[in-house]
């Protein structure tokens, strides 16, 4: 299954009159208020998300797992899946691998396969969560963390492995998360255990070339749920820094206890220059992994507003590794992640309208009621004619969910993979 292009602009041609009097309209709106429109096209035509190799697929909860028809069952279909997002959106190019869910067999092949559809390898992710069905010793009491000085050994071996296969694929960077952690007071020691991850991750960086960068992802709790080693950005920060230069923290937004202010960790880490890497996605109560923007689209401004600010003053933090983490039971997993797609782009559409010149000068007078007014003036304003011309305007969809449906994409995956086929991942 391809997008054909011919096919796509017979679609766009249906939208194009509507998309370009709506777009006029905004950008006159938006010049007046002093918006360069050029260069916010330009800034959402870069910005680029990685999809999670694991994503395509229906996830499901340890309850339960609904299939969803037609699921890619190899790594290939997994790209030519993103290669489908990318071609609608222009703004899926790149991919991000979980070892060893996703181990390439043929690495030509996947290169050119990637090559093909435009998408480029993010970060690698590591998997000490799960015991392999080769493996000599078991997880159960942690990993990089574990008492066992064998266990640490295997796990450490694991991420350079890891790394060893982006190497290949061209991937700069690694992404490490920890299951690591207790169920219950007193089974374990909270030191020794922080120590042992501190070296762990130290030899882990030692192992990778000097232009790869390490993430540390942290999260509260799930699966042990009295204690996690790497329990928050804090821990996080002290082991990028344990590590070395090219160490960062990784947020992803479902690994915070309820009502954490995600984007005052983002200021933070940003002004410290140690933020490397984003997972995006959204939830209710905990890591839920939802659609990004489905619950709370006012916290991912805010989130973002931080982003862009960040972007432009803190020059000492790298240029980030975004990424979907989403998981899915119910939806189309595409569909979904065109949603989150959009969701994502949007708030960044929107974060970028913020006047930000005028919110200084609110600050400094202490107007509270105009600080409040300059960032809602921005997240109010309707930025889908911008986001759709921004992709229209490099080949993509005016709107992609339409056209995937139009096309009707899934009952043609169906054709060519069949009805029960299950995807490797969550
Ligand atoms: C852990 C996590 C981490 C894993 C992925 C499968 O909850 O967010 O990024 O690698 O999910
Ligand atoms: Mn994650
Ligand atoms: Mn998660």
């Amino acid at each position: 299954m391809e997008i054909r292009k011919d096919i796509l602009q017979e679609q766009n041609n249906k939208q194009i009159q509507d998309l370009e009097d709506d777009f006029s309209r905004l950008a006159e709106k938006l010049t007046k208020k002093g918006v360069n429109i050029q260069r916010l096209l330009q800034r959402l035509q870069d910005f680029q998300v990685a999809i999670p190799s694991w994503a395509l697929g229906a996830g499901g909860t340890r309850f339960g797992r609904f299939g969803f028809f037609g699921e890619p069952t190899s790594l290939e279909e997994k790209i030519d899946d993103i290669g489908i997002l990318h071609a609608l959106t222009k703004t899926a190019g790149a991919v991000s691998l979980h070892i060893p869910w996703d181990i390439p067999n043929d690495y030509a092949a996947i290169k050119e396969k990637a090559k093909e559809h435009g998408i480029f390898f993010d970060a690698v992710n590591s998997n000490t969560f799960q015991d392999q069905s080769n493996a000599q010793l078991s997880y159960r009491h942690g990993s990089l963390s574990s008492m066992d000085k064998e266990v640490r050994q295997m796990a450490v071996q694991h991420n350079n492995d890891v790394v060893d296969i982006g190497k290949k694929l061209g991937s700069k960077s690694l992404t490490v998360w920890l299951a690591d952690g207790t169920n219950f007071p007193g089974q374990r020691d909270f030191q020794s255990s922080l120590l042992n991850t501190e070296d762990s991750l130290k030899k882990i960086y030692g192992h990778m070339p000097d232009d790869w960068k390490l993430f540390i992802e942290y999260k509260p709790y799930e699966p042990n749920f009295y204690s996690t080693v790497i329990q928050d950005w804090g821990t996080s920060f002290m082991l990028a820094n344990a590590c070395g230069e090219r160490a960062y923290t990784l947020v992803d937004l479902g690994h915070h206890l309820p009502n954490t202010n995600i984007e005052q960790i983002v200021a933070t880490l940003m002004l410290k220059g140690k933020l490397g890497g984003f997972h995006f996605n959204d939830s209710k109560y905990g890591d839920d992994d939802l659609t990004v923007g489905s619950i709370k689209p006012y916290s991912l401004f805010l989130i973002f507003n931080e982003l862009v600010n960040g972007m432009e003053r803190n020059k000492q933090n790298p240029e980030l590794a975004w990424m979907i983490d989403a998981s899915h039971n119910i939806k189309d997993p595409l569909e979904d992640l065109l949603q989150s797609l959009e969701a994502i782009q949007e708030s960044y559409a929107k974060a970028m309208l913020i006047d930000q010149e005028s919110l200084l000068e609110a600050q400094s007078k202490g107007d509270v009621v105009q600080c409040q007014e300059i960032l809602q003036d921005a997240f109010r304003t309707d930025v889908r004619p911008l986001l759709a011309k921004a992709r229209v305007d490099l080949g993509g969809a005016v709107n992609p969910l339409k056209i995937y449906r139009a096309m009707e994409v899934r009952n043609k995956l169906i054709a060519e993979r069949g009805k029960h086929t299950v995807a490797t991942g969550l």
